[in-house]
């Protein structure tokens, strides 16, 4: 920073101070210095005093997220940009205080008197106003930010606050969204409706390997619980009045990943007492996408 620019800042600086010292319980010291760099220091004295018999901020920042949107679905290749700001009134009168756009330089005033009071922050995953990550699954975006308040310390024990001591208040913000799966039907052996899948009367209670890909390796916490679910249908009419409730896996296998075939297997242990009735089996999927295949047991 030059000596020249940081005279500029000052002398607006001044003016503010001036303006705000209105309200200060303090004897306004003549600004008319003999010499620039004597003007600076009082006026840094005139800003250090307020900044010490302020009220303090104890107040975190607000944070608005616009975009992503909470609970958005986003589609595969679409293109979103981050939306997203910061506000605190603390930091808002820093910046009045130190004449507009002249806040780092005020900042770096202070640390130049040794009082370090950082930087306001306000960060998310990208920046704002760039694309979020659009790879299919659920994904958060937190937002956080800290402001410039601070507290006085009497480091001469004169019960006099002499000392300007970094106590930033911060807070965050998360909103949730997803990008579906590219989730292309269940795979052979179960057909996709509106085909009903017949299972075998002599084999009811058999066990049925429901396959499917989601385009990749997306791990193996996948299913929103108590997914997979199954409820009774109308053979007929194909509707449902009973709450969809947990399926029962056969076997302790759960779900699982082949790689090769790119397939996730969860394989449904059916019941012999659902002979002549038919049901669901549906697949929650944490991209807020559900999935459903018919079967009627013969
Ligand atoms: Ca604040
Ligand atoms: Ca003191």
């Amino acid at each position: 920073m030059s000596g020249t620019k940081r005279g500029t800042g000052v002398r607006r600086m001044r003016l503010r101070a001036v303006l705000a010292l209105a309200c200060a319980a303090f004897a306004v010291p003549a600004l008319a210095a003999p010499t620039a760099q004597a003007q600076s220091e009082v006026e840094f004295g005139l800003l250090f005093a307020q900044l010490l018999v302020l009220p303090q901020d104890t107040t975190p920042p607000a944070i608005t997220i616009a975009t992503p949107t909470d609970g958005a679905t986003y589609a595969r290749g679409e293109v979103v940009n981050a939306d997203y700001s910061c506000s605190d009134a603390g930091v808002a009168f820093m910046i009045a205080l130190a004449g507009g756009s002249a806040l780092d330089e005020f900042l770096a005033l202070l640390a130049d008197h040794g009082t370090n009071l950082g930087h306001p922050t306000c960060a998310g995953p990208v920046p704002a106003g760039s694309p979020i990550t659009a790879s299919p699954g659920p994904h958060t975006f937190t937002v956080t930010a800290s402001d410039l308040a601070y507290t006085v310390a009497d480091t001469d024990g004169d019960g006099v606050g002499d000392r300007l001591v970094s106590s930033p208040n911060a807070s965050a913000a998360t909103v949730r969204y997803t990008v579906p799966y590219p989730f292309t039907g269940f795979k052979a052996p179960v057909a996709n409706p509106s085909e009903v899948n017949p299972v075998n009367p002599l084999k009811a209670g058999q066990a049925v390997p429901i396959k499917f890909s989601l385009g990749g390796d997306r791990g193996l916490r996948i299913l929103t619980p108590p997914a997979p679910t199954s409820r009774p249908i109308d053979c007929t009419s194909g509707l449902a009045d009973d709450p969809l409730l947990p399926a029962f896996p056969a076997g302790n296998s759960g779900l699982q990943y082949d790689a090769a075939s790119d397939t996730y297997t969860w394989v449904w242990k059916t019941d012999a007492a659902w002979k002549d009735t038919c049901r669901t089996l549906t697949v929650a999927l944490d991209d807020d996408t559900t999935h459903e295949a018919l079967f009627a047991f013969k």
